[in-house]
């Protein structure tokens, strides 16, 4: 992905191999950021998107790829074929990631694309690029009760040798009510948007609907896009997009990412995909401690999460 060699992601990787460690975090107004993405912070910032484009955004492990996958569906009418074309990080770029080079940075890879383009997010609402926002911009923001979120998170770490060391899960857990994970605090984020969400016009979605009905929450999403597609085509893009056919879909379960970044040995990019997995990992103890801080921390936000369906 040089401008010299037409490297493939995987394989870009593969040739930074001796600069892969697990990158500190640094804050950036108060919010922890791998320090790649950190040192250059002002270059994100002053990315100028176009109109056309629409931002997905959500807290790390919230359910981003899932609807990264829907959303080119949409695009491409439901045809497989078509979004089988490249790796989800290639068809739909990461805005803030900067990894060592030959690595494209999502800021290379957008520029390569002509607008309209799905761009991921992690940021916080208070650092996305201003320009989604005068643009007129559509974005969909993607909530996942805060337990699930973690536990996902948890093993994401794990497996992510770019991500700081998750250590234990008991002190992991308080690493999260404190906001230290990368991307900072959970609860501000999930605030973040749905405060904004009208003032901005940005569709919030919840991972917990997703999975109770699909069918639903796609519809939800064509019609935010715009788009008009036949009862036909939206039974295929949820299919499509079910847990099982994406763990199988090579271009979006993240093997093309090598083990040297994603060791996928110690835990599946695509690990389980439930609500309520939470339960499998919390002490009693634990669950008290943490909906305590949780009711202190979330008590006027009135967002309707759900930890079970
Ligand atoms: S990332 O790295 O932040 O972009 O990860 P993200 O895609 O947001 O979240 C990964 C979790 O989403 C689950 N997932 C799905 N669940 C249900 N259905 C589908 N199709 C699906 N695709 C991805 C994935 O398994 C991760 O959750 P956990 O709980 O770890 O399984």
């Amino acid at each position: 992905m040089s401008e010299d060699k037409d490297l493939s992601y995987g394989e870009a990787i593969q040739e930074a191999s001796n600069s892969i460690i697990r990158f500190p975090v640094i804050p950036v107004k108060g919010v922890p950021l791998m320090n790649l993405i950190a040192n250059n912070f002002d270059a994100v910032s002053a990315f100028c998107p176009d109109s056309s484009d629409l931002l997905i955004a959500t807290y790390p492990k919230a359910g981003t790829t899932w609807t990264q996958e829907i959303v080119d569906l949409l695009l491409h009418n439901g045809d497989a074929e078509a979004c089988r074309r490249a790796p989800t990080p290639i068809r739909s770029p990461f805005l803030e990631i900067c990894s060592p080079p030959p690595i494209p940075s999502g800021l290379d890879l957008l520029k390569k694309q002509a607008p309209p383009r799905i761009i991921k997010t992690h940021l916080p609402f208070q650092l996305v690029p201003t320009g989604f926002w005068e643009k007129k911009c559509k974005a969909i923001y993607i909530a996942r009760n805060a337990k699930d979120n973690m536990v996902s998170y948890y093993y994401f770490d794990q497996m992510n040798l770019t991500q700081p060391e998750p250590g234990p899960w008991e002190g992991y857990i308080h690493k999260f009510m404190r906001g230290e994970l990368s991307w900072g605090s959970w609860y501000d984020h999930v605030k973040g948007y749905w405060e904004e969400r009208e003032k901005k016009n940005i569709l919030y979605l919840f991972y917990e609907d997703m999975k109770e009905n699909p069918k639903r929450e796609v519809e939800r999403i064509m019609r935010y896009l715009d788009l008009s597609l036949s009862d036909d085509v939206i039974r295929k893009i949820v299919e499509l997009t079910t847990f099982k056919s994406m763990k199988e879909n090579p271009m979006a379960n993240y093997t093309f990412i090598p083990k040297i970044v994603f060791d996928q040995s110690i835990s599946n990019f695509m690990r389980k995909g439930e609500v309520g997995d939470w339960k499998n990992h919390f002490t009693p103890e634990q669950s008290a401690e943490f909906d305590e801080d949780y009711e202190k921390k979330m008590k006027h936000a009135n967002i309707p999460f759900r930890t079970e369906l």
